[in-house]
């Protein structure tokens, strides 16, 4: 089969839900390291922005096009669970994590905080309301099981875990994830796993 080629950069909290998803279904692949908004990326991704994937003549853009894509075309645990409602549960959980999650607790405070120099201290300050209803939700929604959608660990928890792994070594978690008793385990049980680890603790 073809070589499967991932091209983002590497601090993406998208890019890194890519690399553990496919570190989870074991899947080979190269590695480009290529930045947003360059012209490269610009012919690959309308917006510019990243990641994208190439494999073989399929060429796709968008995390979730190409998360499913792998989870269904190659072997490994499946990622999407396999009865209605809890697959129903898990389209939620990303809708809700690409709607409202990453660009409060992503975008506003976590990259903002760890990967922007200097931080817009202001945006940081408005998005910590929002950022408590986000987690109050999150909170709420692991409260009957292990993973976002059962458990079973799917998707969801693959987009969730870059941008809360970031968001738990910002100042802000500390009031932030002070009272999340059920976040804070699951992100413990996400962490322990292979996939995350080679991923994130790089
Ligand atoms: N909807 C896109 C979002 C990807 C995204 O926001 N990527 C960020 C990096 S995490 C990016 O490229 N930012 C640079 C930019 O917007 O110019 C997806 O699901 O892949």
């Amino acid at each position: 089969m073809s070589e499967l080629i991932l091209h983002g950069s590497p601090r993406s909290n998208y890019v890194r839900t890519c690399q553990i998803v496919l570190a989870e279904k074991g899947v080979a692949y190269t590695y480009d390291p290529v930045m947003p908004q360059t012209l490269e990326q610009l012919a690959r991704h309308p917006w510019g922005k990243v990641p994208a994937m190439t494999h073989g003549d399929l060429a796709l853009y968008e995390t979730l096009a190409i998360t499913r894509y792998i989870d269904a075309a190659f072997d490994g645990p499946a990622l999407q669970p396999p009865t209605i409602e809890d697959r129903a549960r898990m389209d939620q959980w990303l809708s809700v994590y690409n709607a409202y999650l990453n660009p409060i607790l992503g975008s506003s405070i976590a990259i903002e905080r760890m990967l922007r120099k200097p931080s817009n201290e202001e945006k940081i300050a408005a998005a910590m309301p929002e950022a408590e209803k986000c987690l109050t939700m999150l909170e709420k929604g692991l409260a009957g099981s292990e993973f976002l959608a059962g458990n079973r660990v799917t998707l969801a928890d693959f987009f969730l875990v870059p941008t809360l792994d970031y968001l738990s070594q910002t100042p802000e978690s500390e009031v932030l994830l002070s009272d999340t008793k059920n976040i804070n385990s699951w992100l413990l049980r996400m962490m322990a796993m292979d996939s995350t680890k080679t991923v994130l603790l790089a």
